[in-house]
């Protein structure tokens, strides 16, 4: 069975070969300018865990599908990933100064060209799916319905959903337990539920594995996002990379705000349990996914 860092380093090959993110000229990329090339491969490769990616590969292995056939969609769902932080971290959202360890995209490049960089992300991470779509017109539904998967996952009734929703609640001092299922469910939730759905779709999976994983995948991005406003209070900043305590200091609504300490613990425990059980119509061949959420749990301990 492979970790989670040896999936990372197959995408972390695979990107560093996408041409988009390789910088080959002083000036251009092609027609690219170097800045917008230098600035997304910035945030790309400034070390994040690859989760998401890792969690689709491992899946379409699982399912006895092809790693290489899934790897590009892998790629697409870390630029996907890394897009959504550079835009959280702008001044009219977040306003981070500090991610994946190093300084945030709009306090090297500047506010205009974080946006760019973003969009930019956005932008190849559906090209590179397209390309690897066209060179395999013998499976041309699956790939498209792999690609629909990744695109509900990340947009207007998945995770710009819930950030729209998690900008409007802070600004209007809106605290309730529905908003924050909502956001959370949206905004986290799904940049996990989406790209293990297109692993399925990638294998052909039945329904019956589709709704394990979709399950698993709400279960699992919970469980992270609660444990993530558990580390915000509890955590130290140089293991998590990004500023911490910054949620309570602004009073963010989040799982600590609403159960507590203690009550998002039990939270925890609660997703913990049922995330495993999702995985049970996978057996043994589900030992990735079960490691891997075990992990999530023990980094709160
Ligand atoms: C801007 C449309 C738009 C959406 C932003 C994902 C997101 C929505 C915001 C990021 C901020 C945040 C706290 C999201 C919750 C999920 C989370 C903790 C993301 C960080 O994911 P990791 O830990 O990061 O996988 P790395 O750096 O390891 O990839």
């Amino acid at each position: 069975m492979r970790d989670l860092q040896a999936y990372a380093n197959i995408v972390n090959a695979r990107l560093e070969a996408i041409p988009e993110v390789v910088p080959e000229g002083r000036f251009a990329v092609g027609e690219m300018p170097w800045l917008l090339s230098e600035s997304m491969r910035y945030s790309l490769s400034a070390g994040g865990k690859r989760l998401r990616p890792a969690m689709l590969l491992a899946a379409v292995e699982m399912l006895g599908g092809s790693i290489g056939d899934a790897l590009d969609y892998a790629c697409a769902v870390e630029m996907i990933h890394t897009y959504s932080l550079i835009h959280d971290d702008l001044p009219g959202m977040d306003n981070d100064t500090l991610r994946r360890g190093r300084p945030t995209n709009h306090v090297v490049f500047g506010e205009g060209q974080a946006i760019l960089a973003g969009d930019g992300l956005l932008n190849c991470a559906f090209e590179t799916m397209l390309k690897a779509a066209a060179d395999r017109p013998d499976r041309a539904l699956d790939c498209l319905l792999a690609m629909r998967e990744i695109a509900t996952g990340a947009g207007v009734t998945g995770m710009i959903a819930g950030q729209v929703m998690d900008l409007y609640c802070e600004a209007n001092n809106i605290g309730d337990v529905n908003a924050l299922q909502y956001i959370q469910r949206n905004k986290t939730a799904c940049m996990f539920i989406y790209p293990l759905r297109a692993a399925a779709r990638l294998c052909e999976a039945g329904e019956e594995a589709l709704r394990a994983l979709t399950d698993y995948g709400r279960a699992f991005g919970l469980l992270f996002q609660a444990t993530d406003d558990l580390l915000d209070v509890t955590g130290d900043q140089e293991n998590m990379g990004k500023t911490l305590g910054k949620d309570a200091e602004s009073g963010k609504l989040t799982c600590v705000s609403a159960y507590g300490v203690e009550g998002t613990r039990a939270l925890v425990e609660r997703l913990h349990r049922e995330a495993l059980c999702a995985l049970e119509p996978f057996g043994e061949r589900a030992a990735f996914f079960a490691a891997l959420v075990d992990s999530m749990v023990d980094r709160t301990k």
